[in-house]
Formats: structure tokens, sequence, C-alpha cells
């Protein structure tokens, strides 16, 4: 109801940080490309396998200069995996807590996400690509509530028997083919890329086959790497279209991995990646970090320690354009702002902040892994945590599950009208 927006409201009032006037409106006009990189977890990155880096162009591109990278961010997604992730990316809003927002809620329900923004507020044009079917999550009808003007979806891509393997298109194929579509985007645009190759079970062809497996033993577990290799490599042939075509120059250029690759279940394997006897919660915790980089021309490079996750992305980018945002109903902070609360929400409840890492029962240090019996202090200030947590994720289901934005006036926004998108390709 409309009494429930004023909660929402008066949460953000007071939970919301105004942007770093050092970096707020410098990438101004630029197009933004982003690059979903699937199931890609931060450990990969600098990591090595029998003496050869498994991600070169990841690792290069993560120490870039004009590279802003951090280190401390984690996938908040649950059920809805890659569409969790994209949840959060386009609106800032948490996924739900069972199932996916986009299925359940992403037909009907009003939106003011990132495509409709941009497109309202700067003109932009907007684009997703992805190999694989309209329908998965329910993109298709998704898409238009966000207001995406162009949805390429397998339809839009030639098909050969050996272009795709797993869920859909070949990422170097996919990377190839959509750049030809991107160039030809009026600019500025804002495009999103969803890669798919790197998805459980890391099937990969042959020929496509040039890095080796770890040997944990763990079937599961061991192809990772190879797929990761294979989707770094596709990753550098795109930067080299990029850079072709004049878009590397004008564009800022965002990474994100969407979720962990490697489950919970693989504890003993995990350990053996990590070089450990055993891991504990705190370890598991840890590995739920994914990169998230940001490259423009002009930009201050260099790794920022803060913690963050997929939710704060949106205000970080709107920052970045110069898009004021300080009105709109999203859960994230700017991750280049000072000041703002660290508090890593995970979906069920648990949370990492600089200090404390919570999972389930127990509490570690952050910094070291250990486990801490609280003092009296330390328990006011968890149970502070936990209830900023708590609060934000339920605030955020109730303005998806009670469609509350459609009752929000954001200034100067018109409701998206889905009926203006189609993405059907013409038959013949
Ligand atoms: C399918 C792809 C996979 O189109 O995005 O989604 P996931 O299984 O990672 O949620
Ligand atoms: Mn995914």
């Amino acid at each position: 109801s409309a009494s429930d927006l004023q909660s929402v409201e008066k949460y953000l009032k007071h939970n919301r940080v105004s942007a770093n006037p050092t970096t707020f409106g410098t990438q101004k006009g630029k197009n933004v490309i982003i690059i979903h990189l699937e199931s890609f977890q931060q450990y990969l990155i600098n990591y090595k396998v029998d003496g050869k880096e498994v991600t070169p162009n990841l690792n290069k591109f993560y120490k870039n200069k004009n590279t802003a990278s951090f280190d401390n961010f984690y996938n908040q997604v649950a059920q809805g995996k890659t569409s969790d992730a994209e949840m959060m990316l386009e609106n800032s809003l948490f996924g739900l807590p069972q199932g996916s927002a986009m299925t359940t809620y992403g037909t009907q329900n009003t939106y003011q996400a990132a495509p409709a923004i941009l497109d309202q507020e700067a003109g932009y044009t907007s684009a997703a690509f992805h190999g694989d079917v309209p329908s998965f999550w329910n993109r298709d009808n998704t898409y238009k509530s966000w207001g995406y003007d162009y949805f390429f979806s397998s339809q839009y891509y030639k098909e050969k028997a050996n272009y795709t393997v797993g869920y859909g298109l070949k990422d170097k194929i996919f990377f190839k083919d959509s750049a030809k579509y991107l160039q030809q985007l009026p600019q500025p645009f804002y495009a999103k890329l969803i890669t798919l190759t790197n998805h459980y079970p890391y099937e990969l062809d042959k020929e496509n086959t040039d890095f080796p497996a770890t040997k944990t033993g763990d079937k599961t577990v061991d192809p990772y790497v190879q797929t990761a290799h294979y989707l770094d490599e596709a990753f550098g042939e795109f930067l080299t279209y990029l850079k072709q075509s004049g878009l590397y120059k004008n564009s800022m250029i965002v990474l994100y991995g969407d979720h962990y690759g490697i489950s919970n279940n693989h504890r003993a394997a995990i350990a053996q990646l990590l070089g450990k006897d055993k891991v504990t919660n705190y370890d598991l915790a840890q590995f739920q970090k994914v990169p998230f980089m940001i490259h423009a021309t002009g930009l201050k490079g260099g790794i920022n320690h803060t913690y963050g996750g997929e939710i704060d992305v949106l205000p970080t980018l709107l920052d970045l354009l110069g898009v004021k945002n300080n009105d709109t109903i999203q859960f994230g902070n700017d991750l280049l702002a000072k000041n703002r609360n660290q508090t890593v929400a995970f979906r069920n409840g648990d949370f990492v902040t600089p200090q404390y890492t919570k999972v389930g029962g127990t509490v570690y240090n952050t910094k070291t892994g250990e486990t801490i019996q609280p003092t009296t202090a330390q328990k006011k200030s968890l149970e502070k945590t936990q209830n900023h947590v708590t609060t934000e994720l339920s605030l955020s289901d109730r303005v998806v599950q009670g469609d509350l934005l459609r009752f929000y006036q954001l200034k100067n926004f018109k409701t998206v009208d889905k009926k203006k998108y189609n993405y059907k390709l013409n038959e013949g």
C-alpha cells in the first residue's frame, strides 16, 4: 500500500549517502557497457593452475590504471541466481527470499530501472545481449518493464551446430557477433552483455580446451577454470573489438561476476583450491566475492577495499554518469562515496562488514577469520547491524511484492510504457 511506501522512503532518507563530489559526473555522456561474467568468482583473479594464470586478460584489466577495481565485493543472490543479479544491478532492489523476482514480478510490476532512467534523464539507448532463448528468467517480459529498447537474444545470432554449448552461444562467438550490433547503436548507449559458457557443468568442446583442469578430484569443480579461461579469452577478444571500433575510449566498461561457480556443497575441493586443510563458514562467506570493475578513460584506477555488493552497482554508475539518484527507491549506496555503510547483506540475513562476518549463529572477525565470542558492547553493535540487514531486505521485498513503485512519483520520470517494446525478429 501507499503507507508501505512511506516506510521505505523514510528508511532510504536515513540510509542513502551522497555521491563523492570528486567522482560524480566525471563520466557524463559516456556509453556504458556492462559485461556479466557468468558464475565468475573473485578468487579466480590472479589465480594460477600449474603456474599459469587462469584469466590473464581480466587480471590485466583489474590492474589497469584506469580501472576502479573492488576486492571486497560480494554476490548477494539467492535462488534467482542470474536473475537476482540482474534485478540488483538494474534496479538496486534485492531478489526475493524464494524464487526469482524477474519470473514472478517481471511482467506486471512498475520499475524505475537503469535503462529507463538513463533514457529519460540523459537520452541513452539501451540494449541487452544474451545467447540463450529470450524467455529464460522471463527476460523478454522483464526487459520491457525495465525499458530496454533492444534485446538481442539467441534469435539474433547465426546458428550453427558447433556454435553452442550448454545453455547457448559460446562466449567468443557471442562477443564477436554482439560487437557488430553494438557498433550500430545510437550513442550514448547503455548495453549489457550476459555471457554463458562459464556455467555449470563447465562444458567446452575440445578445440577450445587449452587450459589444465584443477586436480581436486571433484568432477564438478575441476573443469571450472577451463571455462573461466575460455571466458577470459573471449573477453580479451571483445576488448580488441572495442578498441578497433573506438568504443573503448568513449565507454565506461563495467564487469561483474553474478554468483559463485562452485557451491558450498564442495567443501573439500574448495579447501584444496584455496590451499587449506579445511574451510570454515567464514571461508565460504569470503568465497562469495565476485569481481566488480569499472574502466573508463580518465577514471582513477586502483584496488578499492570498500565492502559492498551487487545492490550498490546502480547508484555507483549513476553517480559517475552524473545522473542524480538521491530521490530514487534504491537500496544500495555508491561504492565510491565517503562514509558509506559497508554492511553487505546476504539474502538469508547473514552479513559481512569490515569488522564482522555473521554466518548462521556464528560471528567471525572479518580480518582474521577467527570466531568471536561477542562482548556486551559487540552484541549491541551486532544486533544493530542485524536489524539494519533485516529491515533493508524486508523493505526491498515490500517494494517488489507490493509493486510499490507504481505509487512512487520519481521527479521528471514517466512510467515505462511496456507496449512500446517488441523484441521479436520479423519473420522472412
Ligand atoms: C540462462 C543463464 C543462466 O539464460 O542466464 O542463469 P543461471 O542458471 O546462472 O541463473
Ligand atoms: Mn548465472
